[in-house]
């Protein structure tokens, strides 16, 4: 099938994406449209002691200045809602409140006071400016390390010393033991630099209140609609969830900032109710840097113990998490679930422990971003490794392979039993690719230009398709994130396929239609794919964890599975043949070994047509499903990176990268190549260039793209793609996921890379001219004293 399974098809919907047709949130215009603008907060932390919204109210086009007490007084926003985590005591994480508009306390720049609704955005916006709020300012908490010492300043009443939790997994007693008769113990402290996510597209929502029906719709740009619409209603109180649509749009890239739900749409739904006006708000980018979940930011020690023939025996893991000034939605789960649990990476590590404190600081909240855990995971597990090789002398690449899982299923001491996957073959696909035989001949000759020539290697491995129920009930959480699909044949037989995924860059619209194509056997452009409406789609958990595939789907190749049987009937009654007997190839229903068939659409019409039918059937042809994964799928790979530092200036250049992954069955090659390409430019961007610093006074030092630096095309090398299957065991397309895998692997590799050019292992990301420059010098300090 030339559109099917495997086949290059280009994505369908980059039509109306590059011809300027998207419709994005921002694109939508409603009747008796107004705006919002934010007044947000200048200070780190205050108490609010007075606002004073007068000189706005009074201003050309201002409908209403809203605020905390006002939206409080009303019962909505009061946000309290998190993963549930337990401290290793057994006692409740300690959450504290975040009202959607601040009534009596700031704790983050940018926390919202107030809400402007005018005539036009500039109206808003000037209006914002002239609301004066007097603050008192309070001592300020910026660093992980300073939100837990004696006396910080206390951010949450519930929260006693800025602690959320302090959480553990694994076998602490059996850990200290494996690694106190280790023959070599590798010791590191590992920093995670916090990130900012920038989409493309920034956050936005159009609130619609229709007093006529009491029914509220919300444009917005969010990963997971339906998650949105129950969040909204059951915690957030805004309105019934029968009495909310949530619609998100084309939406320009989230990685992963857009799962939550933000008080601007809180506030925006309600103050479309309140003021009777539709409520437009678009972030700008400086609003972007300060009010969208930043990711990653851990610090972490961790020791490794080895036996004399480099097999790993324990590893030891202390991070302390920071969640900036509120928790968002899934937080709780990062350092948890999705960053302890892979803390074994691809090895057979018989002992692992890992104790995970999360605390408050006056920064903006800390939440998901592309890999989500995962990529904290794999920079500990893989700067280790690579240390712990150099200290031992070995190759890193063979002490990898000596470690390397062998036999699966595998268990690991973190509750995660990996399915399938072939490490050394991904080992000898990435070495083959990038030529490490000829890398001291690069290295000499690159030394002869006067550049240093390192090479790094990551071994990354993934937990996708986040999550079963059964893994999540046994974690104590209760809800899995299971996926819907409804597959309807029209009578003239293309199908529209309704899905709980949302696709907000993956290709959905296309890798979708394609199983569909496959299966039936009908062009791809006769199935439309329809997703990111809680009026179409009934439920549906969204997209992040790279799920799509593995869980949504699946749950369309369930209810593929219920039309096919349907369908086998139908031709089976109407061509006088056993159901056994009938194919559906190439798009025809036949009887297998005869010349009798129907075509697709002539089964799709007689479906429709209930004379025709067997006896007793219903008309029509649409089938639903529900898919509960019965495990995570677990994509793995090597990475190596291959980078040029010049001694003077500390320049690095990435002169070569290498990504052999294995992601199961793939449906699209194309999608999966533009997906790993993204994936390593966030990388690069997180191990070179990308920091969200802030300044002791909580102010965000890198609120621009001035200060924050995004890979640019110059930055990144042309990549060396390569794959290895090992097909999942437990969907039924064999698929695992691969939008992270870029992203996680990427940061290890270059940072291995690099230390291994400037011999020194001590490097912290990003590794900026300045930094590498700085690890030069150190790492000349002691010949220099000698
Ligand atoms: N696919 C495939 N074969 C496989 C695996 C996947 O052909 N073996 C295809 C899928 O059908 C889908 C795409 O590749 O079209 C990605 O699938 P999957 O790995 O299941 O990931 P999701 O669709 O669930 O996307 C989520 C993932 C995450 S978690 C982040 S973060 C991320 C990412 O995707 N954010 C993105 N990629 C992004 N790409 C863009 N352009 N924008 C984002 O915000």
């Amino acid at each position: 099938m030339s559109d099917g399974i495997g086949a290059r098809v280009k994505r369908k919907e980059d039509k109306r994406f590059i011809t300027g047709k998207g419709k994005y949130t921002d694109d939508i215009r409603v009747d008796n449209q107004a705006y919002a603008a934010f007044v947000r907060s200048t200070h780190a932390h205050a108490r609010v002691v007075n606002l004073d919204t007068s000189a706005a109210e009074a201003m050309d086009g201002v409908i209403a200045v809203l605020n905390g007490h006002q939206l409080t007084g009303d019962g909505i926003g009061n946000i309290i809602c998190g993963w549930a985590i337990n401290s290793k005591d057994g006692s409740p994480m300690n959450m504290g409140a975040w009202s959607a508009l601040a009534t009596e306390m700031v704790r983050y720049v940018g926390d919202a006071v107030a809400v402007v609704i005018a005539d036009t955005q500039a109206q808003a916006r000037l209006a914002a400016e002239a609301v004066e709020v007097e603050y008192e300012e309070l001592p300020v908490v910026v660093t992980t390390p300073d939100a837990l010492a004696d006396g910080a300043p206390q951010i949450h009443e519930n929260a006693p010393g800025n602690l959320i939790y302090d959480w553990e997994i694994g076998d602490q007693a059996a850990t200290d033991t494996a690694i106190a008769g280790a023959s070599h113990v590798t010791e590191m402290e590992i920093t995670n630099n916090r990130l900012s996510p920038n989409p493309m597209e920034p956050r936005s929502a159009v609130a619609i209140y229709d007093e006529g029906e009491d029914h509220y719709t919300l444009y917005t740009t969010s990963q997971n609609p339906h998650v949105a619409r129950l969040v909204l209603s059951a915690f957030y109180n805004v309105a019934p969830e029968h009495k909310l649509r949530v619609i998100a749009p084309d939406v320009g890239g989230g990685f992963g900032s857009k799962i939550y739900i933000y008080p601007e749409e809180i506030t925006c739904l309600w103050a479309s109710m309140k003021t009777g006006r539709s409520v437009k708000w678009t972030s700008d980018r400086s609003e972007a840097f300060i009010t969208d979940a930043h990711g990653r930011d851990h610090i972490s020690t961790a020791k490794m113990g080895f036996d004399a023939a480099g097999r790993i025996l324990g590893l030891k893991v202390d991070t302390i998490a920071n969640f900036g000034a509120y928790m968002s939605l899934f937080s709780s789960a990062v350092p948890t679930y999705l960053y302890a649990t892979l803390l074994s990476g691809q090895y057979n590590i018989s002992n692992i422990h890992a104790n995970v404190r999360a605390v408050y600081t006056n920064t903006v909240p800390v939440d998901a971003y592309r890999g989500a855990g995962r990529p904290e995971a794999c920079y500990l597990v893989e700067r280790m490794m690579e240390t712990a090789a150099r200290e031992m002398g070995m190759d890193p690449a063979e002490l990898r392979r000596i470690n390397f899982i062998q036999e699966f299923p595998h268990e690991t001491p973190v509750i995660m039993t990996y399915d399938t996957g072939d490490f050394d073959g991904n080992m000898d696909k990435a070495q083959a690719a990038a030529d490490v035989a000829g890398f001291a001949a690069r290295k000499a000759e690159a030394a002869a230009r006067g550049k240093l020539r390192g090479i790094g290697y990551s071994a990354y491995i993934e937990a996708c398709g986040i999550a079963p129920s059964a893994a999540v009930g046994s974690l104590g959480a209760g809800v899995g994130l299971w996926e819907s699909a409804e597959v309807r044949v029209n009578p003239v037989g293309t199908v529209e396929i309704l899905t709980g995924s949302h696709s907000h860059g993956q290709g959905h619209e296309t890798t979708f239609a394609q199983i569909v194509a496959e299966r039936f056997g009908i062009p791809i452009d006769n199935v439309q794919v329809v997703h990111g409406d809680t009026d179409k789609v009934q439920f549906g958990m969204g997209t992040y964890g790279s799920r799509s595939g593995a869980v949504g789907m699946s749950a369309i190749v369930k209810a593929m599975d219920k039309v096919e049987a349907k369908v086998k009937k139908i031709a089976a009654h109407t061509l006088e043949a056993s159901e056994d007997d009938i194919v559906i190839e190439g798009g025809e229903v036949k009887v297998a070994g005869t010349d009798k068939s129907m075509a697709w659409h002539e089964v799709g019409l007689a479906a429709y047509l209930a004379h025709n039918l067997p006896e007793g059937m219903e008309p029509g042809l649409k089938e639903g499903a529900f898919y509960d994964p019965v495990n995570f799928t677990f994509p793995a790979g090597v990475y190596i990176a291959e980078v040029e530092v010049d001694p003077e200036t500390g320049v690095t250049d990435i002169v070569q990268f290498t990504a052999a992954d294995d992601f199961g069955t793939i449906i699209n090659p194309m999608i999966v190549e533009g997906q790993v390409h993204g994936g390593i430019a966030q990388g690069v961007g997180q191990a070179m260039l990308e920091h969200a610093v802030y300044d002791e006074d909580g102010q965000l030092l890198s609120g621009s793209y001035m200060d924050y630096c995004m890979p640019r095309a110059d930055d990144l090398p042309s990549y060396t793609l390569d794959h290895n299957t090992t097909v999942c065991p437990n969907n039924p397309l064999g698929m695992k996921g691969c939008g992270e895998a870029g992203a996680i692997g990427t940061p290890p590799a270059i940072i291995n890379a690099i230390t291994d050019a400037i011999g020194n292992n001590d490097l912290a990301m990003p590794a900026t001219p300045q930094t590498v420059w700085r690890a030069i010098q150190a790492a000349k300090a002691p010949l220099a004293a000698e």
